[in-house]
């Protein structure tokens, strides 16, 4: 069996403790402000956003590292909030959109989704495999570690004892990496976690590599799929203002038809918009073009067709 919710409950998180860079945190605002709800609402979706979620602050020197992670505890209580808020959601038949705000909020949402659907499965489509453990992690920063936190690799960190390791291997799939540490490339084959990497996009043909993803995380398209997208999973000339571009990315066109493509399942319950920041990129242009690109991506996987 599978939902089908006509309710999309907007959850808006202006959060950037996963990561350094300033401006992450006013993306979701500028989302909301470029007219999401009302495109949504006009595909045909009773619209559920009453302001952006609030979060409990912690101050940095509250917050010292553990290990190698940077502000754990904030990073950890936010992303526990935000599983209740998006698991509540999905509880009530509605299809939670997480706009980010820095893409540890994931660790979040992923777990929110699978305490109402603990069948789903997960496409991260991403730049980067955020597959750090706190022990391979280079920068320290969160929002490079959340899939190796669902999976319940690395070593147990009891401030996240919070976050049930209920993602299975088998139930993720990656598109668009291009930018994968050496430590993480490990633990991707040592855990046999299906990606295709940009050499896969330009290989096959974004058609025939979102088929073979959902092929192997949803062989039947009768398992529940939550899409968490990293904007910085297009290239940077389509989508310049965030965090950490890399060159040689999803064209326009690839990222959407990913979101088309995923929504024609019929089995999407949740979806996640990240790492938009509007504080960076080159001027008022990049920052516009950018939000303009996160919001055509959520119409994308909410239905919207070219026809
Ligand atoms: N793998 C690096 C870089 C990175 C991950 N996610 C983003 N950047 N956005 C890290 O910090 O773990
Ligand atoms: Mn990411
Ligand atoms: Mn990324």
């Amino acid at each position: 069996f599978l939902p089908h919710p006509k309710t999309v409950a907007i959850v808006g998180c202006p959060f950037r403790g996963g990561q350094s860079r300033e401006g992450v945190d006013h993306g979701p605002i500028r989302l909301v402000q470029a007219g999401l709800p009302e495109q949504l609402a006009e595909l045909g979706w009773t619209v559920n956003y009453d302001g952006h979620h609030q979060f409990e602050e912690i101050d940095e020197k509250n917050d010292p590292p553990i290990g190698k992670m940077k502000n754990p505890r904030l990073v950890s209580r936010v992303c526990e909030a935000v599983a209740k808020v998006v698991g509540d959601h999905a509880k009530h038949g509605q299809l939670p959109l997480t706009l980010g705000g820095d893409h540890s909020l994931a660790m979040g949402t992923i777990s929110g989704t699978l305490s109402h659907y603990p069948d789903a499965c997960v496409i991260w489509v991403d730049a980067h495999a955020d597959i750090n453990t706190p022990e391979t992690t280079g920068s320290g920063n969160i929002h490079g570690m959340p899939v190796s936190f669902l999976l319940g690799l690395g070593p147990k960190v009891s401030e996240f004892a919070w976050v049930r390791p209920l993602l299975q291997p088998h139930r993720l799939v990656y598109i668009g990496l291009r930018d994968v540490d050496a430590g993480e490339k490990r633990i991707l084959k040592e855990n046999g976690i299906k990606a295709f990497s940009m050499h896969e996009v330009d290989k096959w043909g974004i058609g025939r590599v979102v088929e073979m993803a959902l092929d192997h995380v949803n062989p039947k398209r009768d398992l529940p799929v939550h899409l968490s997208f990293d904007v910085d999973a297009l290239d940077p000339s389509v989508a310049p203002s965030t965090g950490t571009p890399v060159r040689g990315g999803l064209t326009f066109r690839e990222g959407h038809y990913i979101c088309e493509a995923v929504y024609e399942t019929g089995c999407l319950v949740a979806l996640d918009i990240m790492e938009v920041n509007p504080s960076l990129g080159t001027g008022e242009d990049a920052v516009k073009q950018t939000v303009a690109v996160g919001c055509s991506l959520a119409r994308s996987a909410l239905g919207e067709t070219l026809l």
